[in-house]
């Protein structure tokens, strides 16, 4: 905040908004404590929120209230699976083509507050593996130093971060030199923030001197790839293609040909990954064609009797569960927000336990939700994108996340089903892998991405070995 005049301003804006109670401490502040204040207020865009609180709040939202024009989407399948081999042989050599032109990037949104793992830190910085226990953002950037080698390209690293994590996440990649990347091939950002709103679209503070704040959802990242001039950085270097993935999944194939092959060949501006749901009611998006556009329904929106439907083979009707793996075009982001006409993604709501101030300043920990956080979600994104694409993959080769603290999709099973995986890759080469009576194996196995990231790769160097290294409890090979 510039002058008094501009703080004045501001505070007549938030006035005529009804939005004043952000202000009610402001006389008992010292000039520090204003100019924080004064700053994040000035992050807010009372306009989005007086809309917000019009449609999300003062209202029951619904997801879709129509849900006859809706049906499964339509998927490639993987050759084990009925599709073209020949098709999957050719989007191989395209997306290997625009590799090797040096058209990709990847892009990791790793903004999230990751409250279910319980990890006090960023995400990234989680060990993930089962012998080395490597961070997942060690994982990712030796998959990109094996995707380089193999293409003989450099691959631009966009990192999306939040307010909450931002310094520390650099802060660990200038620790461990990038990982062997270039520093200046990663760059990071910063997603944008929304305030909290109580029931009745009041903004919330988080202290007497600011505004409770959080993340704007990773669909946040097409718009912070904006503002932060990262969409400039990666035009100006030549990349059309946005390899996209969460931080969570140690198994992401963070840079995959065939997948850009066809998102490339069937001219698509976003493409997703899909894997047959396990369950019914498994927590992941379904891809649907709603009157014949393609959205992501999630989980907690499917009705219960379309999530329960089967094809006459017994197989789940909606069964293409979303990884949250997608390719974007450049040109794609770049018209988001602009250019299309009405391509602005849709904020959700979530009704959250937001910690704020009484009326004399005290913190104020709730024990139930008292408040209103809004999100973008990236698959928003989906029925604006011309002829978006479904492409399957294989839940054992590509995802397996950390989000909880044990159980399902934690770090135990995580690296469960990296050892799977790796075990599969060394029995396939021949090797004896040690295992119970369920097959599983009962060694501690790990293959880093820069030996192989691939059965294929793995194979390939494995026979390429001129001594093949003994198979010791536990095994790493690099
Ligand atoms: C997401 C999908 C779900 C499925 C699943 C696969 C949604 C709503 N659900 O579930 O359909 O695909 O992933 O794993 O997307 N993030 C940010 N900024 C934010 C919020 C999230 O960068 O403001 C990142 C976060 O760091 C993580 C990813 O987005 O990498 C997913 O976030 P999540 O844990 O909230 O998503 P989840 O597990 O509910």
């Amino acid at each position: 905040m510039e002058t008094s005049t501009d703080v004045k301003r501001l505070r007549e804006a938030f006035r005529a908004a009804g939005q004043e109670q952000v202000f009610r401490f402001w006389d008992g502040l010292n000039a520090e404590e204003r100019a924080q204040l004064a700053a994040e207020a000035a992050e807010v865009d009372l306009d989005e929120v007086a809309h917000l609180v019009k449609t999300l709040v003062l209202k029951t939202p619904v997801a879709m209230d129509d849900f006859s024009g809706l049906a499964p989407a339509p998927v490639i399948a993987l050759p084990e699976h009925g599709g073209n081999e020949a098709e999957w042989a050719e989007a191989k050599l395209a997306g290997e083509e625009a590799l090797r032109a040096g058209k990709v990037a990847a892009f990791t949104v790793a903004g999230g507050q990751g409250t279910r793992l319980g990890f006090a830190g960023p995400k990234g910085l989680y060990p993930a593996t089962p012998v080395k226990e490597k961070s997942l953002f060690q994982v990712f950037a030796e998959k990109l130093r094996s995707a380089e080698r193999r293409y003989g390209c450099r691959l631009p690293w966009l990192i999306m971060t939040s307010h909450l994590n931002h310094e520390e996440t650099e802060a660990f990649f200038r620790k461990n030199r990038y990982f062997g990347l270039d520093a200046e091939q990663v760059r990071f950002f910063r997603q944008g923030r929304m305030p909290a709103v109580d029931f009745e679209g009041r903004i919330l503070l988080a202290g007497r001197a600011s505004i409770a704040l959080s993340p704007d959802g990773h669909g946040g990242s097409l718009r912070a790839l904006k503002v932060s001039g990262s969409l400039d950085w990666l035009e100006s270097l030549g990349i059309e293609v946005i390899s996209y993935f969460q931080v969570d999944n140690p198994l992401v194939q963070c840079i995959d040909p065939e997948f850009i092959g066809f998102h490339l060949r069937s001219g698509s501006e976003m493409s997703s990954k899909m894997i047959p749901k396990a369950y019914p009611d498994e927590k992941v998006g379904n891809f649907c064609l709603h009157h014949g556009k393609l959205v992501v329904i999630e989980y907690s929106d499917l009705p219960k009797a379309l999530e329960q439907r089967t094809e006459p083979d017994g197989s789940l009707s909606f069964r293409a569960g979303s990884i949250a793996i997608h390719l974007l075009s450049t040109r794609f982001v770049r018209s988001i927000g602009g250019g299309k006409p009405g391509l602005v993604l849709p904020f959700h709501r979530a009704n959250k336990k937001v910690e704020t101030v009484d009326d004399a300043g005290k913190p104020l920990v709730p024990a139930d939700p008292n408040g209103i956080k809004f999100e973008l979600f990236v698959f928003d994104a989906l029925p604006f994108a011309q002829n978006p694409i479904v492409v399957e993959t294989a839940r054992e080769r590509e995802f397996s996340p950390i989000k909880n603290k044990e159980g399902v999709d934690s770090a135990e099973s995580s690296r469960r089903d990296q050892v799977r995986l790796f075990a599969r890759w060394l029995r396939l080469a021949g090797v004896d892998v040690r295992s119970d009576a369920a097959g599983e194996p009962t060694l501690q196995i790990e293959v880093s991405p820069l030996f192989a990231t691939s059965e294929s790769e793995f194979l390939e160097r494995w026979q390429g070995l001129e001594t093949k290294p003994a198979v010791t409890d536990p095994f790493y090979l690099e």
